[in-house]
């Protein structure tokens, strides 16, 4: 039986990489963080698996690192663990440093002074938003980097150090260089998430508005669960090598919105340009999108777009198995459910207040 580490379990990447790993038959072990509060909702449906096994351990934490690699010794580690918002990245580039960049440093070293160098793979997640400020369109693993934020320039050490391992201790660690995938399992303070809750909320009159930032931002967005495969794959393959995954097509955050109220039953008319953009339902006239400052950030990165080909021949991975529009179907659909629950139980919770004011239920 194989045993993969997976760092980042309870992030949407790891919670669906492990259901694929255990699937495959693997034994898996993830890596949490000590929480005043337990929020482990995407990983809670694997409590009780045979296979399945939680560990204390921090990125910033060389002991805790290793700790766990000697504990469990991992024919396969996949790294996703990172602080992961590219504008928190702006607020805290220190920490982002630290988990980002040193943290990939930590692993490396961890598996070689476990004695893991030779019998252990690799997974490094790495990001698209290394192109940063892009040079060429679309972009393929020989296009050069830019990184153009804190998290893009940590995640560019974290690239270097996991080629430089491979070349100086003949290890086997790949970079992953993936474009934006998203999911009904994605954080709520991404662009995707935000707008499919919103158009949900808003739909269901529990929201009035959506603020934006910049809305012609361009992204290749794909459906995270689809992405995992090709982390595994990636580690499948004989030598080690650094693969681009994207879809290959590319869409603006302003179509994505239209898209996401569209399927949440609203049409959307956008006026008007810049700041004063604005998005108002065409039923009814009623404004519920705005742009606000507060989203935009002091560098972005406006233009991803991937090109999978390398992907498509060597891995054998199909980068359409969900399209955009379908993508955007399952985030709406899901979030419209979740939002039908939580206004269901405050209407119980609600009428239960009034019956026991009035002294009907004792
Ligand atoms: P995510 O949902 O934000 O999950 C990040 C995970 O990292 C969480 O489990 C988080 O744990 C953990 N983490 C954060 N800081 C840590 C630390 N100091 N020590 C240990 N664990 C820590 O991210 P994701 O979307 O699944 O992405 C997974 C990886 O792929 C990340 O490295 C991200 O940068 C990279 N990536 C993502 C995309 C994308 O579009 N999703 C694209 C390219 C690359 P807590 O739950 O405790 O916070
Ligand atoms: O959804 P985002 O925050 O994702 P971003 O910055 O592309 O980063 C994500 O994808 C990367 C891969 O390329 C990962 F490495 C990274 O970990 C993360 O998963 O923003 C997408 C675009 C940006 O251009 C942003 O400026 O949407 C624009 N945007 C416009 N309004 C907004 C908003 N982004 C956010 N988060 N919130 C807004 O209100």
């Amino acid at each position: 039986m194989k045993t993969a580490l997976i760092t980042g379990i309870t992030g949407q990447d790891g919670s669906f990489l492990a259901e694929f790993l255990l699937s495959k038959g693997y034994e898996v072990h993830g890596t949490i963080r000590r929480s005043s509060v337990d929020f482990r909702e995407r990983i809670a449906h694997f409590e009780g698996t045979p296979n399945f096994h939680l560990h204390y351990a921090d990125l910033g934490d060389s002991m805790s690192i290793i700790q766990v690699l000697n504990k469990v010794r991992p024919t396969e580690i996949y790294n996703l663990a990172a602080q992961s918002h590219v504008q928190v990245s702006f607020d805290s580039p220190e920490f982002t440093a630290d988990v980002d960049a040193t943290g990939v440093l930590r692993i490396l070293e961890g598996v070689r002074q476990c004695g893991l160098a030779q019998t252990c793979r690799i997974y490094q997640a790495s990001t698209s938003e290394l192109y940063g400020k892009v040079e060429e369109v679309p972009q393929n693993e020989n296009t050069p980097f830019h990184p153009y934020s804190p998290y893009a320039v940590a995640k560019l050490y974290g690239y270097w150090i996991v080629k430089e391992y491979r070349e100086a201790y003949n290890m086997y660690c790949c970079s992953g260089i993936l474009f934006n995938h998203e999911s009904e399992r994605r954080g709520e303070t991404f662009v995707t998430r935000k707008i499919t809750l919103a158009a949900a909320r808003i739909a269901q009159d529990k929201q009035d508005k959506l603020f934006l930032g910049n809305m012609d931002s361009l992204r290749d967005w794909g459906y995270a669960k689809d992405y995992v495969e090709c982390m595994w794959l990636i580690l499948q393959q004989e030598k080690p090598e650094d693969f681009v995954i994207a879809t290959g097509v590319q869409h603006s955050v302003r179509e994505f919105t239209e898209l996401a109220f569209r399927y949440a039953g609203i049409e959307l008319e956008f006026k008007g340009k810049g700041m004063d953009e604005k998005g108002y339902d065409k039923a009814t006239g009623r404004c519920l999108v705005e742009v606000s400052e507060d989203f935009y950030r002091p560098t972005d990165v406006v233009n991803l777009w991937g090109d999978p080909s390398k992907a498509r021949t060597k891995l054998g991975w199909n980068p359409n198995t969900t399209s955009f529009e379908e993508l955007v179907k399952i985030m709406v659909e899901h979030d419209m459910a979740k939002v039908a629950v939580e206004r269901e139980s405050e209407r119980v919770r609600t009428n239960l207040a009034a019956y026991l004011e009035k002294g009907i239920v004792k």
